[in-house]
């Protein structure tokens, strides 16, 4: 029997390096984490019980120096090495180095096994060797628009010419017909050299509204190997993953075993040790193999939410040369998980602009089956160098209807400050009515999702304040509330510099009706300029959760425009002076400061 390691060194950084550690210490394992000189005070570092420096900042110079990593291994004296996702994840040459070194062991696939699921073409040859097919098309690399139109007229229309060396979703070219096929090809073949180095190409027929489902398998050095439930990351954009869940909504028990067996042969074909994932486009009922990622993957924590293995664990196990601690038949699946990927990027118009940054202030979700996998507490820097995953918020429901209403509970709670994040995209998905109906596709967010007015969840507000001012001075204010019907006097205690009157409504959103206000005397934000003007603006940070007025209204003094959030009340924005409403330059949704414009009146 192998011994089970006693150290491990993880060779990643953020949420990934995180969740290892986190296992690890759980299995009474040490770890040891490396760093670059960005990463010194990163969570990964204050977790690990040892912490090495690889030097530099980018990636290549960090995370993927292969001579400081092996340094950080002797000098810790690691048993093994887990790489995470990503950087040296799947490269056969750094797995080869450490295999090679005898004083470690690698927690991942056989470096052949990377190589032949690396490439399209070999991976789809390997996976017809298994009897499973991909989309119907020439596995041999084409080099004519002749043969592009005589595979259109067979298949038909229309026909995807693909990156053989390719991957990741470049490299894919649509051809709609045969007058468009000799532009296409040509191209494809300059994207394939462009992005890949390597100019061939080959042909399948193009799915028009496919689903992204793949399979989680694992395997050990006894010859077991056995698929866990698959996974439906069809919400993504330009191949960039967005929400994850499973099961796939509306997918049968029989193609779901259909499937689970078609990865296990997939990996047996190459040999396949650890755990690995094997992707399947989906339509209309059948399924076809696109490839496989030999790692662990971002979105494994649904798989985990639902049959209750630790990944990690097993990962670990089966490195260590340990049988799997499960078999195919006691596999249960019960329930549902959805994962959203809350990066630090702005989703508004759709754009999603990487936002780097520090976290001034962040407010995590909890409270029953809610999982937040973290690379970043307050306070820390997300760079620009480096993916900004912030966090993965994971949840789990007894049904996908519960499980997609807690994640909106979820997001609700979230509260990020000093970057941008995805999480309004993802609550506009996860309320949209194709979502919630599982009707979408891996084009749907691109082509059927509007982000029109979709803000990031809080503007940077470049100090540490926060919306409630931290440490500013507080005053009191007095102001009369009417909640259904009833009046209260409330006493607010707010910072200095927020401290303008408003008409509030506490708690609820349907309280009392609007009625005129004084006029700010001084208003501390600096916009003066609204006073008895027709720009009507926000007296403090919130978010705006209701816009009550459109252009062309006819608006009385005292009127309220728009309900802001702010302070965990909401209060009502009212117009200054009577008029027509000419703009409305914020929608619910959207973050506002101090002093900005909501509607202009005329
Ligand atoms: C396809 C396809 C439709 N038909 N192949 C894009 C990434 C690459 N790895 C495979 N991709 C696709 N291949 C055929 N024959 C549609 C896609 C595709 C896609 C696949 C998985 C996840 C997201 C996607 C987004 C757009 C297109």
């Amino acid at each position: 029997m192998a011994t089970m390691f006693t150290k491990i060194l993880i060779a990643n950084r953020g949420e990934i390096a995180v969740r290892v550690i986190r296992t690890c210490r759980e299995l009474g394992i040490a770890t040891v984490a490396v760093y670059s000189e960005l990463d010194r005070d990163a969570l990964h570092v204050r977790l690990a019980d040892e912490a090495y420096a690889l030097g530099g900042q980018t990636a290549a110079e960090s995370y993927l120096n292969t001579e400081a990593i092996l340094d950080a291994i002797h000098r810790s004296g690691a048993e093994a090495v887990h790489p995470g996702y990503g950087f040296f994840s799947e490269n056969a040459d750094f797995a080869r180095a450490i295999i090679g070194d005898e004083s470690v062991r690698w927690i991942g696939p056989p470096p052949e096994a990377i190589e032949v699921m690396g490439d399209k073409i070999s991976s789809r040859k390997a996976a017809a060797r298994a009897g499973v097919a991909g989309v119907p098309g020439i596995d041999t690399p084409i080099t004519s628009a002749a043969e592009v139109v005589a595979f259109g007229e067979e298949h038909g229309w229309p026909v995807a010419i693909k990156a053989a060396f390719g991957g990741g979703g470049r490299g894919m070219k649509v051809c709609p017909g045969p007058d468009d096929a000799a532009a296409a090809i040509e191209s494809a073949q300059r994207e394939a050299q462009a992005y890949f180095g390597r100019p061939e190409v080959y042909l399948e027929r193009y799915l028009t509204w496919p689903r992204h489902v793949e399979l989680q398998i694992i395997a050990d050095t006894h010859g077991n190997c056995v698929w866990l439930g698959e996974r439906d990351c069809s919400a993504q954009r330009r191949h960039q993953k967005l929400v994850e869940e499973t099961p796939a909504p509306g997918l049968s028990d029989e193609i779901r075993r259909a499937m689970g067996e078609a990865a296990v042969q997939v990996a047996r074909a190459c040999d396949y040790v650890n755990a690995g994932t094997v992707e399947f486009l989906y339509q209309d009922g059948e399924f076809y193999f696109l490839e496989m990622n030999t790692r662990l993957q971002v979105e494994h924590p649904v798989t985990e939410m639902v049959t209750g293995v630790d990944l990690v664990a097993e990962q670990i196990r089966v490195a260590a040369g340990e049988p799997l601690g499960f078999t195919q038949g006691s596999i249960e699946r019960r329930g549902h998980s959805i994962e959203c990927r809350i990066n630090a990027e702005d989703p508004a118009e759709g754009r999603f602009l990487p936002s780097p940054g520090r976290i001034t202030r962040m407010e995590v979700p909890d409270g029953p089956w809610v999982r937040f996998d973290l690379g970043y507490h307050e306070g820390d820097e997300v760079s620009q160098y480096y993916d900004n995953l912030i966090g993965k918020l994971i949840v789990w429901g007894r049904d996908r209807e519960e499980a997609r209403r807690r994640m909106l509970r979820a997001l609700g709670e979230l509260r990020i400050e000093g970057v941008a994040t995805t999480a309004a995209a993802h609550t506009a998905i996860l309320s949209h009515p194709d979502f919630a109906a599982g009707t979408h596709s891996t084009k749907w967010v691109e082509e059927n999702l509007d982000l029109t007015g979709v803000g990031a969840m809080a503007a940077p507000t470049g100090d540490g304040a926060g919306p409630d001012g931290g440490d500013e001075a507080r005053v009191r204010r007095d102001v009369d509330v009417e909640v259904n019907g009833k009046r209260f006097k409330v006493a607010l205690w707010v910072p200095e510099s927020a401290a303008v009157p408003v008409a509030a409504t506490a708690g609820g959103s349907d309280g009392g009706a609007a009625r005129p206000r004084p006029k700010p005397s001084a208003p501390a934000h600096g916009a003066s300029g609204a006073a008895g003007a027709g720009t009507v603006t926000v007296p403090m940070q919130g978010t705006i959760v209701k816009v009550l007025v459109a252009v062309g209204d006819t608006v009385e003094v005292g009127q309220a425009v728009c309900i802001l959030e702010a302070m965990k009340m909401e209060n009502h924005v009212n117009a200054e002076k009577a008029g027509t409403v000419t703009e409305v330059r914020v929608s619910p949704g959207q973050a506002v400061g101090a002093g900005d414009v909501v509607v202009v009146i005329e």
